[in-house]
């Protein structure tokens, strides 16, 4: 399916100096296709496990207000640019897509939120998901957020990134991401872009399998990532005690951001994930929802965590 003709519009090639390219947009339905698969867990078996609601699993934000993603006429507008980077974990050329905020300018450094997309899906999912760089020119414009870029890569690590068939086979990929982006891409965002690299300015979110992934790499890499938001974490998220054998370690970090609607087959996967972090005392945001695993969840746990990551309180 094609995502919307605005997000389209606002691709602008090329501006960073980096190669441009140019491919059809893709983004999944809700819920994420449910093909048999050889991805363990199986996700005809992940989507329908039951859906056990504690008490401190509740809505802890209010909906965005209406027109958090809606185009204003009257504000200054950030800029989307389709760039590629060259990847020797995958031995490819591959694609991402870049937000910088209105009046980017190389006298200031930015900090920096790498967003991740789910399976079956590409780098262009986040703008049907969530639609960062509206929601984020209004947050900016009413001094909610801080200017910030936002690099949209493509997740799935192997040499044929746009998805087909049977999706969940690609699984393994998302995991090979990590070393694609801690190598190969970060250091590429870093060289291109006026970028701050301290660990407080650098955090990972993503959505479904993007969640996962988000949650694998900051954990392990509590150096490189300040700040991480999960929404409706995919099955790929490790179990905790693997996730973080070191939980202390975690009191570190700047904002742990996890969410999941309470109609989700996947619930539980977030759910462990938070009961431990309470448990071994780590703060964190724990958001229940009433959605399913779709773009509603996604879009209004955008909208928070944008105000909240590099805030400077803790
Ligand atoms: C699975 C169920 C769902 C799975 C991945 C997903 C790897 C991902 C869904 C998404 O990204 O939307 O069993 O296994």
């Amino acid at each position: 399916m094609i995502a919307t003709r605005r997000w389209i519009l606002l691709v602008v090639l090329g501006l960073s100096g980096g190669a441009a390219y140019s491919r059809p947009s893709i983004h999944v339905d809700t819920p994420s296709p449910r093909q048999d698969a050889n991805a363990l867990p199986n996700p005809k078996v992940a989507f329908s496990q039951p859906i056990n609601l504690q008490a401190d699993d509740k809505k802890i934000f209010p909906d965005p207000p209406a027109e958090f993603d809606t185009v204003r006429k009257d504000i200054l507008r950030g800029k989307i640019e389709a760039v590629t980077w060259d990847s020797k974990t995958v031995g490819t050329t591959r694609h991402m897509l870049v937000y910088t905020p209105p009046g980017y300018t190389t006298d200031k450094k930015y900090p920096v939120l790498y967003l991740l997309h789910g399976i079956g899906a590409n780098e262009y999912q986040w703008g049907w998901a969530g639609k960062p760089d509206v929601v984020l020119d209004n947050l900016i414009a009413d001094r909610k957020a801080k200017p910030m870029i936002i690099v949209m890569p493509n997740g799935c690590a192997q040499k044929d990134d746009n998805p087909k068939g049977n999706v969940y086979a690609s699984a393994p990929a998302y995991a090979v991401f990590e070393r694609d982006l801690l190598n190969d891409l970060i250091p590429t965002i870093e060289s291109r872009y006026s970028v701050s690299t301290k660990r407080d300015d650098r955090a990972i979110a993503g959505l479904s399998m993007g969640g996962g992934q988000s949650l694998d790499f900051s954990f392990a890499h509590m150096d490189v990532f300040g700040s991480v938001g999960a929404f409706s974490a995919a099955p790929n998220a490790y179990a905790p005690e693997k996730l973080l054998p070191n939980p202390s370690a975690a009191r570190s970090m700047k904002l742990i951001y996890i969410s999941a609607g309470n109609k989700d087959g996947l619930f539980g996967i977030s759910q462990r994930t938070h009961q431990y972090l309470k448990k071994n005392d780590v703060p964190h945001l724990w958001n229940v929802d009433e959605h399913g695993h779709d773009r509603d969840t996604w879009s209004h746990n955008l909208y928070e965590f944008l105000q909240k990551v590099f805030h400077n309180k803790k």
